[in-house]
C-alpha cells in the first residue's frame, strides 16, 4: 500500500522531517543509497525555500511510476506547494549559480534540476508548485520518456494521513495510454486498499476498451469497500479519447476553447455496478488537456491557467489545481487526487 508524506513546512525544523520522509520514500521505491540521497536533496531544497521565501507551504511525497513502456519503474515524487509571491524568473532561478537576494535559492534549484530524473516548477500570483521525481536510473528517464501525450498527478491525503483513499495510475498498451483515477469509499487504509486494487487491475486490463476495463475491475474490487473509478483512454492513431466512469469522479477535458465536464454513471465499482456504462468519445488533438479528480477537490475549482502552464509537467499542472482551490477557509473534506493528461512537450523531456 502506497505510503504518503504530507508535511507542512513553516520553519527550519520541518526541513529535517522532509529529508527523513524522502529517505523513507526512497526505501519504498527501492532507489538504492545514492539515488535516495538525491531524492532527499531535491526534497529539502524546495522545503528550505518554503519558509525562507514563501512564508511557508507544504511538501507532499509519494511513490509514483516513471512514465514509459515496459515494466513500471518506481520513482519518488516530491511536490512543493505554497501560496507565496512566486519565483518571477524561473529559467534564471534554476540555472546553477544564479543569485537572488539569497544566493542559495538559485544554486539549490539548479542542483535539483540537474540531479533529479525530472524537475519542473510553475509560479504565478497564486503561488508556486515545484515537482521533482527521482527514479533509480540517473540520467536514463530523460531519454526514455516516450513521445506523445504525457500524464501525471498529485495525491494529497486528508489531514496529513499516511495513506490516501485515492489512487491514480497510467497504463500503456501499444499506442493507447489509459489514465485512471479511483476514489475508494470513505478514507484511510480501507479506502486505499479499494483504490489501490483498481490501480493494480488497470495494468492487467489496459488492452481493453474503457467500459470493459471497469467491468474487469468490478469482481476484483468486490472484497474491498468499492471505489468510484474513471478511465480515459487515448487512441493516438485515431486522435480520439474514449472515456467511461462509474461513481463520483470529476472529468473535465479542455478541447478547443472551453472546459466541459463529462458526465459519469452512478454506481460503485466492486459494489453496485451499473447495467450499462456509456462511453464518451472526443476528438483529441495535441493541445488538449484532460483533468481527472476525486471529490476531495471543491466543486468549484479553477481550471489550470497561466502562461504556458499546459506545456509544463502534467504533475505540476495537476498540483496547481488543489493549490488554487485550497484555502484555510475551505479545508478539503476528503483525500484529493488530481491526474492530468497533457499535450506532448516540444523539445527535450525534462
Ligand atoms: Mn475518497
Amino acid at each position: 500500500m502506497t505510503r504518503f508524506w504530507d508535511i507542512p513546512v513553516h520553519d527550519s525544523t520541518r526541513v529535517r522531517d522532509v529529508r527523513v520522509a524522502a529517505e523513507a520514500a526512497g526505501g519504498h521505491a527501492r532507489l538504492g543509497p545514492h539515488r535516495t540521497a538525491v531524492a532527499a536533496l531535491v526534497a529539502t531544497e524546495p522545503a528550505a525555500n518554503l519558509f525562507k521565501h514563501a512564508g511557508g507551504g507544504s511538501i507532499v511525497i509519494d511513490v509514483v511510476e516513471r512514465p514509459g513502456e515496459g515494466e513500471p519503474v518506481p520513482a519518488v515524487q516530491h511536490a512543493s506547494l505554497d501560496h507565496g509571491p512566486g519565483i518571477h524568473d524561473v529559467t534564471a532561478a534554476t540555472r546553477d549559480g544564479h543569485t537572488t537576494s539569497d544566493a542559495s535559492l538559485g544554486a539549490g534549484l539548479g542542483t535539483c534540476r540537474r540531479t533529479s530524473s525530472a524537475f519542473d516548477l510553475f509560479g504565478s500570483h497564486r503561488g508556486t508548485v515545484a515537482v521533482a521525481r527521482t527514479d533509480p536510473d540517473p540520467g536514463i528517464s530523460r531519454v526514455t520518456a516516450p513521445p506523445g501525450p504525457r500524464a501525471g498527478g498529485i495525491n494529497v491525503p486528508l489531514a496529513h494521513a499516511e495513506h490516501s483513499g485515492d489512487a491514480w495510475r497510467l497504463a500503456r498498451s501499444g499506442p493507447r495510454p489509459t489514465l485512471m483515477p479511483a476514489d475508494g469509499l470513505g478514507h484511510g487504509v480501507g479506502a486505499a486498499h479499494a483504490s489501490g486494487t483498481a490501480a493494480d487491475e488497470l495494468r492487467r486490463s489496459a488492452h481493453l476498451p474503457p467500459a470493459d476495463i471497469l467491468r474487469h475491475m468490478h469482481p476484483a474490487l468486490r472484497p474491498t469497500r468499492g471505489a468510484a473509478v474513471a478511465v480515459a483512454q487515448l487512441d493516438t492513431d485515431r486522435a480520439e479519447l474514449a472515456f467511461a466512469g462509474v461513481g463520483t469522479i470529476g472529468a473535465v477535458p479542455h478541447t478547443g476553447t472551453s472546459w466541459e465536464p463529462l458526465i459519469l454513471h452512478p454506481g460503485i465499482v466492486g459494489a453496485r455496478f451499473p447495467a450499462t456504462v456509456p462511453v464518451r468519445r472526443l476528438p483529441w488533438g495535441p493541445d488538449n488537456v484532460l483533468v481527472l479528480h476525486s471529490d476531495g477537490l471543491p466543486a468549484r475549482w479553477t481550471p489550470p491557467d497561466g502562461p504556458g502552464l499546459p506545456t509544463h509537467d502534467p504533475a505540476v499542472v495537476a498540483a496547481t489545481i488543489p493549490l488554487d482551490a485550497g484555502s484555510s477557509a475551505r479545508p478539503p473534506r476528503d483525500d484529493t487526487a488530481v491526474a492530468v493528461l497533457a499535450r506532448a512537450r516540444a523539445g527535450p523531456v525534462s
